[in-house]
């Protein structure tokens, strides 16, 4: 996926009217919408066609899906059959649910992001041990796309270190959670950021900061 700026717009919004405004003013910098539940929940899976019709973007749905494998299957049908560019899923749940997804992906010709750590606090009391773990189960089943946390620059070295350097991995975190967008790209392939360009009075001159920074 060709991800303009690395900068990932993360469209955490609750209404189709102001995510298309955002969209439009960001439009200049950013190619790739990641959309999660607020905005899918509140819209409608429709939201991904009436979103890359009119900017002609990659939109990845940050879905986290974390079923068993025959759920998983369902959820992944559905959401590229809505027109996603890519989907996002969790790792913790084993090699039998991921590679439900990855099959789906590639059934549909669309990409898979494997979820290895999350950038939360919280992440430290269960997911962090297993990252590594998931990281190089993603390896071995041949995942080239991955997400890891902005806010800890270690454990992001670590799963570049696993995944190697031709794996893309695109990193949330960045402002509101603390991650600092340089830092973060000497490990990512591209940063996601969410509330700091959103919630801007000047979404446009945030993404330019965060660009230039
Ligand atoms: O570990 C993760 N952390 C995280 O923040 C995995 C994610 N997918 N996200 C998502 O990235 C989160 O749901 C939100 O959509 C975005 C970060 O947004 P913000 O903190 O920049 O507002």
């Amino acid at each position: 996926m060709n991800i303009e700026n690395n900068l990932i717009l993360a469209l955490d919004v609750m209404n189709k009217d102001e995510a298309l405004e955002i969209c439009e003013k960001v439009n200049p910098y950013i190619n790739t919408i990641k959309i999660g539940y607020p905005l899918t929940l509140a819209e409608g899976l429709e939201i991904i066609k009436i979103i890359k019709e009119k900017f002609n973007c990659n939109v990845i749905c940050d879905y986290k899906v974390a079923d068993i494998d025959a759920t998983n299957s369902k959820i992944c049908d559905l959401t590229f059959s809505a027109g996603a560019d890519a989907i996002i899923c969790h790792g913790f749940v084993g090699n039998d649910s991921v590679q439900a997804c990855l099959n789906n992906a590639n059934k549909h010709n669309k990409e898979l992001f494997l979820l290895t750590e999350m950038s939360h606090p919280g992440a430290k009391m269960f997911l962090q041990k297993d990252a590594e773990d998931i990281a190089k189960m993603g390896v071995e089943m041949g995942i080239t796309n991955y997400v890891a946390p902005a806010t800890k620059l270690d454990r992001l070295s670590k799963i570049r270190e696993i995944v190697g350097n031709d794996a893309c991995i695109i990193s949330p975190g960045v402002g509101k959670q603390g991650g600092d967008a340089k830092k973060t790209l000497e490990y990512a392939s591209a940063i996601i950021v969410g509330r700091s360009i959103y919630e801007s009075d000047n979404p446009a001159l945030a993404c330019e900061k965060i660009i230039k920074d």
